[in-house]
């Protein structure tokens, strides 16, 4: 479905987003957030809180707000810098609403229907799940497109949702005869990270929603608790295989060597190299010393910044605005295209 060339002759931008559930995970740092430290080098960087997607499962009011500011307290902490990329929560910006309403009107049924994360998230009672549970994809191709943002770092799990995201885009270019009006958004996947799985099951990504705290790490977790979580992870009988054919049929094990190397900077092939043939007594203790030395740094730049829910505020006010600066325009655009009266 998805239109691959690309013609769209904009500025490069990378615009991403996390949910303020709570229990901000290894998962979501390695797979999303560790890259959009790296992305606010080289081009304009856009980081939303977005609240409007997290509100599609039932919330607590002062939880929500209190779990935004950790997640603005998680993007600094991990190297993200207010100066140099946008950080800001969604509710902030109302084009994201109003761009995902037109965008409604271009997505067809079909397309939300085929998306496997609402089936997962809704289960077995996909009847009581709110309309925004199932339309949370069209918000989100509205979130990218309200910057014509050509870039989003990613995990795996989003990647149906970026092609939904193109097809959106590339339908309303065709609609409304705009050629090329909106970029057709690359994801930023690849790379290790991309899909962290469970430590307690190695074929069920880490997760917010797992009801078991043992089955991830989170990012306020000390060291304690992280080297706990290692030392308790699902494994099997026999030691680190000596090289990745090993691997096969091994998830546990494999997640484990997967996180070690996400860590580390090394490749999976040099982990196994270094602990191949070595049981997990000894696998384990290394990665928990190498997982509390990456994360100890984070978790406790963000206790600090959480003290002063006053800066975080002012923080997020400030990329509120400037976000708006980008959004408002391009909207207006929008409105004109569609033939609203602007
Ligand atoms: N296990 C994962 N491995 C790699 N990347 C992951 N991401 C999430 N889980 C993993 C990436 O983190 C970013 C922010 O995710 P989100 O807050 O929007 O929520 P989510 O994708 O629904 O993630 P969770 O944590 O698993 O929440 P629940 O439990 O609600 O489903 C995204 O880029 C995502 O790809």
């Amino acid at each position: 479905m998805a239109e691959t060339a690309p013609r769209f002759s904009g500025p490069k931008r990378v615009f991403s987003g996390v949910q303020p559930t709570g229990n901000l995970h290894l998962g979501n740092y390695l797979g999303a957030i560790r890259k959009f430290v790296d992305l606010q080098e080289d081009q304009e960087a856009l980081y939303c809180i977005v609240d409007l997607h997290a509100i599609t499962v039932a919330q607590d009011p002062e939880a929500l707000r209190a779990q935004t500011r950790e997640i603005a307290a998680a993007y600094m902490a991990a190297g993200i810098d207010p100066q140099k990329a946008i950080i800001f929560h969604q509710s902030a910006v109302s084009a994201h609403a109003e761009l995902a309403w037109i965008f409604n009107c271009v997505a067809r049924m079909g397309w939300l229907e085929r998306m496997t994360q609402f089936k997962d998230k809704a289960g077995k009672d996909s009847e009581r799940a709110s309309v925004g549970l199932f339309d949370y994809p069209v918000l989100m191709a509205a979130d990218i497109l309200a910057y014509k943002a050509t870039h989003v770092p990613v995990g795996e799990d989003q990647k149906q949702h970026l092609e939904l995201a193109r097809d959106i885009a590339g339908k309303f270019n065709k609609d409304f005869h705009a050629e090329d009006f909106f970029p057709l958004p690359e994801p930023l996947i690849k790379g290790p990270g991309a899909r962290i799985m469970s430590l307690k099951d190695g074929c069920a990504k880490m997760s917010k929603s797992d009801p078991s705290d043992l089955s991830r790490i989170n990012l306020t977790d000390d060291a304690a608790m992280i080297a706990k979580k290692i030392k308790k992870a699902k494994t099997d009988a026999e030691p680190v295989p000596e090289n990745v054919e090993g691997l096969k049929g091994r998830p546990e094990v494999e997640n484990l060597v997967g996180i070690y190397s996400a860590l580390s900077g090394q490749s999976v092939e040099e982990v196994l190299a270094a602990y191949g043939g070595q049981g997990f007594g000894v696998f384990k203790p290394a990665l928990a010393e190498l997982a509390v030395d990456k994360l100890a740094p984070i978790s406790e730049e963000m206790r600090r910044l959480q003290n002063d829910p006053a800066f975080l505020e002012s923080q997020l006010e400030a990329g509120a605005e400037k976000a708006n600066a980008i959004a408002v325009p391009i909207l207006r655009e929008v409105k004109q295209i569609v033939g609203f009266v602007v």
